[in-house]
C-alpha cells in the first residue's frame, strides 16, 4: 500500500520525491533549532555576526570565511532539538513512511543536517547506499531515508542523483575513500565506479518543503555546490520497528500499530528528547568516527 504522496513506481525506482509535504511552518520549526545551534557555534568559534538576524544560509557563508570548515563542525555536532523530533515524529512524516515500512516504525538514529557552502568539497558526496555506513547485518532491515531540503535544490546548488531500480541488487561492493578534513583522516564510502557506469540515474531537483524518499539500499549522491548559496539539508531516517539499525545507537520508538505500546512509545519520545536537551552544547566535534563500519570496507 503506497501513503499519501509516494508515487506507484516507489517499489519499482526505490525512490520517490514527494512535492509540498513539509509546510513553511513545518520548515520554520526546524530550523528554529538550526538557528540556536549556529549562533553558539559562531560563539566557539569566536566570530561576531554583521547582522545577527542574517538567514542560516548568510550566518553559515559568514562563518565559513572567518572559519573555514565550520560547516563540517555543524554538521558533526548537531543536536536534535524539539523542532528537528516534532517533524521527524510527526503523523506526516510516519504516515508516508509506513506505506514502506508498516505501521510499526521507529526513528533510525542516522541524522544529519548539512550546510553545504559553495567551497567545501567534502560535501560533494559521493555515490553510496546508506546501508553502507551502518555495522553488517542491517542491510535486510526495512529502512528509508529522507531527505529534505531547506531551500530549492538544484543542480547548481548541488541537489541529489539518485539511481533508479538499483535498490533490487541488495548492497554494492563500497570502497573507503580516504580524506582530510579539518586535520583529521577521514572518510567517504563510495560505490564501485565501475557499477556505477551501469546505473540509470534521476537528477532530483526539488523545492522547500519536497523530500525525497528513498530506501537504505538506493544509490545515490550529491552535486557539487556552485551557486554563490549555502545549500542546506536535513536527512532523517526510520526502520521497521524490531530490526537491528546497524548503529552504535538505539532506534527511537515511533511505533504506532499497537494501542497497548503508546505509553512506551510516548516515554521513549520524552527520554530522547531529555538525553538530546541534556547533551553538552558546548562541546564541538571535529572529526567523525569510522566505528560501526569499520570491519566491512576497507
Ligand atoms: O545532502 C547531501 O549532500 C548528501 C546526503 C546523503 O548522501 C544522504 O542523506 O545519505
Amino acid at each position: 500500500m503506497l501513503g499519501p504522496g509516494l508515487s506507484t513506481d516507489f517499489d519499482e525506482k526505490g525512490f520517490s520525491v514527494v512535492r509540498g509535504l513539509l509546510s513553511e511552518d513545518d520548515i520554520k520549526l526546524m530550523e528554529s533549532d538550526l538557528a540556536r545551534r549556529i549562533d553558539e557555534l559562531a560563539d566557539y568559534l569566536k566570530v561576531v555576526f554583521s547582522d545577527p538576524t542574517a538567514s542560516l544560509d548568510t550566518k553559515m557563508l559568514e562563518l565559513e570565511r572567518n572559519s573555514p570548515g565550520a560547516s563540517l563542525i555543524f554538521t558533526h555536532s548537531n543536536i536534535i532539538g524539539p523542532g528537528l523530533f516534532s517533524i521527524w515524529s510527526s503523523e506526516k512524516m510516519l504516515n508516508v513512511v509506513q506505506s514502506v515500512l508498516g505501521k510499526d516504525v521507529d526513528g533510525h538514529p542516522f541524522f544529519a543536517v548539512r550546510p553545504k557552502p559553495p567551497e567545501v568539497d567534502l560535501f560533494v558526496v559521493p555515490w553510496h547506499q546508506d546501508s553502507s555506513y551502518l555495522a553488517d547485518g542491517a542491510q535486510t532491515a526495512p529502512q528509508v531515508t529522507c531527505w529534505m531540503p531547506l531551500m530549492d535544490a538544484k543542480i547548481e546548488n548541488g541537489c541529489m542523483e539518485v539511481a533508479v531500480g538499483e535498490h533490487f541488487g541488495g548492497e554494492k561492493r563500497h570502497v573507503a575513500q580516504e580524506y582530510e578534513e579539518l586535520g583529521n583522516t577521514s572518510w567517504y564510502l563510495e560505490i564501485d565506479p565501475d557499477l556505477v557506469s551501469a546505473f540509470k540515474t534521476e537528477i532530483c531537483e526539488v523545492q522547500r518543503g519536497d523530500v525525497i524518499v528513498f530506501t537504505h539500499l538506493t544509490p545515490h549522491r550529491s552535486l557539487p555546490n556552485l551557486s554563490r548559496n549555502c545549500r542546506w539539508s536535513i536527512d532523517m531516517r526510520y526502520i521497521q520497528a524490531g530490526h537491528f539499525s546497524g548503529a552504535s545507537q538505539p532506534s527511537i520508538p515511533f511505533r504506532r500499530a499497537d494501542t497497548d505500546q503508546d505509553e512506551f512509545v510516548a516515554s521513549s519520545k520524552r527520554e530522547f528528547l531529555r538525553g538530546q536537551d541534556a547533551r553538552d552544547r558546548n562541546l564541538w566535534r571535529h572529526k567523525i568516527e569510522r566505528s560501526v563500519w569499520r570491519d566491512r570496507w576497507n
